[in-house]
């Protein structure tokens, strides 16, 4: 994950997304470290009176949004207005996340969002997406998919956890395959073509799926349409 931007970056794209937030809104809580900065940002406005829902993309957003306050619902009982989320790498309205395994929930709240804000520092900006692509795998599906994936010009390495004692489980108890393609000159057919691989249960790649993005620097915020 590329993790190069500033915590005052991150801050100020977080808190610049958290003001779109609106009174009765359901809103998806997005997963990481800049995301994070918009859930705080979002649990003052609740105590100071803002009357929103909920929805979190992982356990990590769930445990924050309880901790400062923002009452929860669940995407089988309500519908999301506007969903808040960061990236590994942006490239105009297509994204790669799933740098904290969470990218199959987060893929489901956003994608189901009337309106979807990306929050990114300057780090995550690109041309042409590049970053390895985060693929959650049904565990016994790891070596089929490994293998499909190094057909398709991929390069497949199994996540492991930070203290290196096994491999990273998700939320769903599922493995994490980063696929690294180089240039990715066609997302959308790489992401139909992983989609397709059978034990695939989601891939990283959001495409066209950004309606802003937010990017925060240590000067402020620009909003990217
Ligand atoms: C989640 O957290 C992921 O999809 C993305 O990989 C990551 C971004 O984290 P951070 O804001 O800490 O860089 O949104």
């Amino acid at each position: 994950m590329k993790q190069g931007g500033s915590d005052a970056a991150k801050r100020a794209a977080g808190e610049s997304a958290a003001e779109a937030v609106e009174d009765g809104m359901v809103v998806g809580l997005g997963t990481g470290s800049t995301t994070a900065h918009a859930i705080r940002a979002i649990g003052r406005r609740v105590d100071a009176g803002l009357d929103i829902v909920g929805v979190p993309t992982s356990f990590q957003s769930r445990e924050l949004a309880r901790e400062v306050g923002i009452p929860l619902t669940e995407l089988d009982d309500a519908s999301v207005d506007l969903a808040i989320d960061g990236a590994d790498e942006v490239a105009g309205a297509d994204l790669i996340k799933g740098g904290g395994a969470a990218h199959a929930r987060e893929k489901i709240v956003d994608a189901s969002a009337d309106r979807f804000l990306v929050v990114a520092d300057p780090t995550k900006t690109a041309e042409t997406l590049s970053h390895p692509v985060p693929v959650e795998v049904l565990p016994a599906a790891r070596t089929t998919v490994a293998a499909s994936v190094r057909q398709t010009g991929g390069e497949p390495t199994l996540r492991q956890a930070e203290r290196k004692d096994g491999p990273v489980v998700t939320d769903n108890g599922n493995l994490v395959l980063d696929c690294d393609f180089g240039d990715i000159d066609d997302p959308a057919a790489l992401g139909q073509t992983l989609a397709s691989l059978p034990g695939v249960v989601e891939h990283g790649l959001f495409v066209g799926l950004a309606d802003e993005v937010h990017v925060g620097s240590e000067d402020g915020v620009t909003v990217r349409e």
